[in-house]
């Protein structure tokens, strides 16, 4: 892993599938980018809807990773040849280009992200009924664009949304059924397709319900929970 200072984030990964050595290249890389890509140990946490309230949001809030380089993919201002497909809708409307940690070698390791065009949903957290259409649309206008492009149907694709995620602005995960992603376990992978039905069956589900997830020994989060006598 190299970390260098000039360029705007730029994350490079490439698979090289003779002797299966991926490398990362992030630019610049801040302290909390290095931490994210060491080694270490790391412990679930159950955040009730006081705990996100009163712990989680507050710390996004504060100190989140930019998302910068979301804002520039979706003016066209970075990846615009990458675009695989675009629904320009403000409301229901994404953009679907492939992830850093997919080279587009292979089909194997498929990896996409479908990032949304508002900017007003941080996670699974905010998602209420009304950003239905929204989650139906990204589905599948998804899925049929992946399945035009690559060939590959939805039955061999895993769509998820992590929480909690690294960048705190909406966007669902599309890899391959063969491919174990890094972060697709049940500890912080949320299927599209259960996002869509609890809050079909109800309405404040993201609101109202415990959430696990991992999070590492290094994380000021953990710290917080720790000082709130939650963990
Ligand atoms: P996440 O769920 O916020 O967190 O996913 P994670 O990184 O811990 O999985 C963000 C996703 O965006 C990850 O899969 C990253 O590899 C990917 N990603 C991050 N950056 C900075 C870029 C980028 O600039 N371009 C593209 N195409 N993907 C990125």
């Amino acid at each position: 892993m190299q970390f260098c200072e000039e360029a705007e984030t730029v994350d490079t990964s490439r698979l090289n599938k003779r002797i299966g050595i991926k490398t990362t290249v992030i630019c610049p890389a801040t302290e909390k980018h290095v931490k994210k890509y060491l080694r270490q140990e790391t412990f679930l946490i159950n955040e009730t809807e006081d705990d996100y309230r009163s712990i989680t949001l507050p710390h996004i809030t504060q100190q989140s990773f930019s998302v910068q380089w979301v804002y520039n993919i979706l003016e066209k201002k970075a990846e615009a040849d990458r675009i695989v497909f675009e629904d320009p809708d403000p409301h229901v409307g994404f953009v679907l280009l492939p992830d850093f940690k997919w080279d587009q070698k292979q089909l194997e390791d498929l990896y996409l992200i479908a990032i949304v065009h508002r900017r007003d949903l941080k996670s699974l957290r905010d998602l209420t009924p009304d950003n239905l259409p929204l989650l139906r649309n990204i589905l599948e206008k998804g899925v049929e664009a992946i399945g035009k492009k690559y060939n590959v149907p939805s039955s061999k694709l895993r769509m998820y949304l992590h929480y909690q995620p690294s960048y705190y602005h909406i966007h669902v995960h599309f890899t391959s059924l063969d491919y174990e992603a890094p972060g697709c376990g049940v500890e912080r992978a949320h299927l599209l397709t259960d996002v869509i039905q609890n809050l079909q069956v109800q309405p404040e589900y993201y609101q109202k319900r415990t959430l696990t997830f991992p999070i590492r020994a290094d994380d000021a989060l953990l710290t917080k929970f720790r000082e709130a006598g939650k963990i």
